[in-house]
């Protein structure tokens, strides 16, 4: 039978490279984001079927209505990957700034609560499923002027190790992954389009590419039904912590 794999943020990064890793390997994708041309865009590219959802992850209404209206045939997601989320503003607590911190929390905490919200029930009905959580290494290691966003992640932790406990009796896996620095849109959204600022951050050492964390995140979803890769760290070579990179 044909399996079907849901992506939150699918129209960019992780999300986009985790849909094509996971399209050469026979899932059928559901893809969602907030840019319905860059889905579309996804979707043209894509060796699989695909069904395209737009909608923001924070908004809880608009989220249990994309779930709802499924056709039937895309009912039975037995991947889910929470991948949307970003960083706002990068700064000391007592200067940050309100909307990035509600950003933040609405995106990367309470965006993926409704999306599982909406996928759980039939993961439970079905006794099957596999959610991966994308965590950061901020999640683990709280780093000067991350703040919120170090929250925001460990709170993604938190809820990986409570979903798990929770969906345990129901056979389904859970999982997280944490990437170290990746090269993506994240430090351009962080930084607010600063692209001198956010290039910066990459500099000097090779860090990981979306692709990278795609093909661990496929490395998770194809593990055999027993094994669970259930928290994993994914850094480059250069990094040996949230704040200590060797640069050239
Ligand atoms: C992104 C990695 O170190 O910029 O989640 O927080 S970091």
């Amino acid at each position: 039978m044909e399996k079907i794999a849901c992506i939150t943020g699918a129209s960019s990064g992780i999300g986009w490279a985790t849909a094509q890793a996971l399209a050469k390997e026979g899932y059928n994708l559901i893809l969602c984001g907030r840019r319905m041309e860059r889905l579309e865009a996804l979707q043209s590219e894509l060796p699989t079927d695909s069904y395209l959802l737009a909608f923001d992850v924070s908004d809880s209404t608009a989220v249990k209505l994309a779930f709802a209206q499924l056709p039937a045939a895309w009912q039975q997601i037995n991947v889910l990957i929470n991948n949307a989320g970003n960083a706002h503003g990068m700064s000391p607590i007592q200067s940050g700034d309100e909307a990035d911190w509600d950003a933040m929390m609405n995106s990367n905490v309470n965006g993926l609560l409704y999306v599982s919200q909406a996928i759980i029930p039939g993961m439970i009905a079905r006794t099957s499923g596999h959610i991966i959580n994308l965590s950061s290494i901020a999640g683990k290691q709280i780093y000067p002027n991350g703040n919120v966003y170090c929250a925001s992640k460990a709170a993604v932790e938190a809820l990986t190790q409570g979903m798990r406990l929770d969906l345990n009796p129901y056979r389904i896996k859970v999982s997280s992954i944490a990437p170290g620095a990746v090269n993506t849109e994240f430090s351009a959204v962080r930084f607010k389009g600063d692209l001198d600022r956010a290039n910066a951050v990459y500099q000097g050492f090779s860090p990981l590419v979306a692709e990278d964390v795609a093909e661990v995140i496929r490395y998770m979803v194809m593990a055999p039904a027993h094994v669970n890769l259930a928290d994993v760290l994914l850094l480059p070579t250069a990094q040996a912590s949230a704040a200590m990179i060797k640069r050239d």
